[in-house]
């Protein structure tokens, strides 16, 4: 009898642990940071809508003409920094093509677009699918993954990327180079056939293809074909990776420009997490994205800095130094000093519209950061005559908000779910003349 007791215990204790009511299910979050609302300090936001002169913006052809550029410069000298002058030779080789993808309904392409620059060489290769369903030219989603084009379908087709990238075994990476078992590993991220149902095609492109996801002083990836004589790593106002990651998203609607199966004029470039900073960045520097999504890009993305909820600006710094520019990790501790706040980046996307997602169990993006820089990015809009979030509070999960301004908090992790898709479907019809 003397294991009767125990295993009635265990029994007993299984059953209180049973009974507790379920808490969210929130992922770890690194400890010794806040993640209390009531801890949140008190801030001022600068104003998007005061020039540097102190001179109120008024008008949308202010704001276009003039304050925009301000803005974007602000962001350019203390954030992301600026891409160098000089221009890059590109030329676009078509790798492969099958108009009967996915058992006919896409056309798949394979293209490898070639940068060179004083001897020097990069290739990125943008995978695309396109519906069948139409002749038209398609637009199109953009995004970048972590994982290699293989990752996103099972798609046999789809060349298996050789560079370098981050990964263990079960993700089928070893020793930081993808094999065949890595074939498929993010495809619940990308939901293609659903938006080939929907009309829309999809690109998407490696991020390490356009600079590795690694501190290396930036010797490697695209930042050394513009460097200068003598020059080894970037000034201290010039790109970082986030920079880089956005500047190789923008190459890619150079290529789609030329590609006349693809409506370029109807470009949504959709990012998760650091790839959703890179997006944001993306849409603020380039005005031919017509849409941009940002899910769950947290710190340095959607989330205020000021806020100081979750990640930081002195964590994210010190932890991914390759990130921004050499002047942001000035503002470490001293978020009140940054002359920007990320309200501003939102604003830099107006008149075009910009969808935020978060994650209630992804608390080290600041939810409520996200949806606070979309509602402080309104008075942008508004100069457009543009509605955005409409409402002035956080709303409950899973009830999307917003005209131009889109903003969703669903259940779960950090991570991009059907529900993401689903809303960022309804919001690309809309804004893209579409019915569901
Ligand atoms: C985290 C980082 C976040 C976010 C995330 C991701 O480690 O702190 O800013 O970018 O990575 O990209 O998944």
């Amino acid at each position: 009898m003397p294991q009767t007791l125990p295993r009635r215990l265990l029994a007993q204790i299984g059953a209180l642990i049973a009974s507790i009511p379920m808490i969210p299910s929130l992922d770890a979050q690194p400890a010794g940071f806040n993640y209390d609302e009531a801890q949140v300090p008190a801030y001022t936001l600068p104003d998007p809508l005061r020039d540097l002169a102190g001179t109120p913006v008024a008008s949308a052809a202010t704001w276009q003409q003039h304050r925009r550029a301000e803005v974007l410069a602000l962001f350019e000298e203390n954030v992301y920094g600026r891409v160098p002058a000089g221009e890059v030779a590109t030329r676009y080789e078509l790798l492969e093509e099958d108009r009967q993808a996915f058992g006919g309904q896409a056309t798949r392409q394979q293209v490898r677009v070639h940068f060179s620059r004083r001897e020097q060489h990069l290739a990125m290769d943008i995978l695309v699918y396109l519906p069948n369903a139409t002749t038209d030219p398609a637009p199109i989603f953009l995004g970048l993954n972590f994982m290699g084009n293989h990752s996103v379908s099972e798609d046999p087709a789809i060349l298996l990327n050789t560079n370098w990238m981050w990964g263990n075994t079960d993700k089928g990476v070893i020793d930081y180079r993808a094999t065949p078992a890595a074939r498929g590993v993010a495809q619940h991220r990308w939901p293609i056939t659903t938006l080939l149902d929907r009309g829309y095609g999809l690109a998407t492109i490696y991020v390490g293809d356009i600079d590795p996801d690694f501190d290396d002083g930036f010797q490697n990836g695209i930042h050394p074909l513009f460097y200068r004589d003598h020059q080894i790593q970037p000034k201290p106002d010039e790109w970082g990776t986030i920079g880089a990651w956005a500047w190789g998203l923008s190459r890619a609607v150079d290529y789609f420009e030329t590609n006349p199966a693809i409506d370029a004029t109807r470009v949504a470039v959709m990012g998760h997490s650091r790839l959703g900073k890179a997006a944001l960045w993306a849409g603020a520097t380039d005005e031919r994205f017509a849409l941009v999504i940002s899910n769950e890009s947290g710190c340095g993305g959607a989330a205020l800095a000021r806020r100081r909820f979750g990640e930081t600006v002195q964590r994210i710094t010190t932890h991914f130094p390759h990130w921004f520019n050499g002047n942001h990790p000035q503002f470490s501790e001293r978020e009140a000093d940054l002359p920007v706040d990320q309200h501003m980046l939102i604003a830099l996307i107006a008149p075009r519209p910009v969808y935020i997602a978060s994650a209630e169990g992804d608390q080290w993006s600041d939810p409520n950061g996200e949806f606070l820089s979309g509602r402080h990015a309104e008075p942008v809009y508004a100069l457009f005559g543009h509605a955005g979030l409409g409402v002035d509070h956080q709303p409950a999960l899973h009830h999307p908000v917003g005209d131009f301004i889109g903003y969703h908090i669903r259940a779960g992790r950090h991570d991009v779910m059907d529900y993401d898709w689903a809303q960022y479907l309804n919001f690309a019809d809309r804004h893209f003349g579409r019915s569901p």
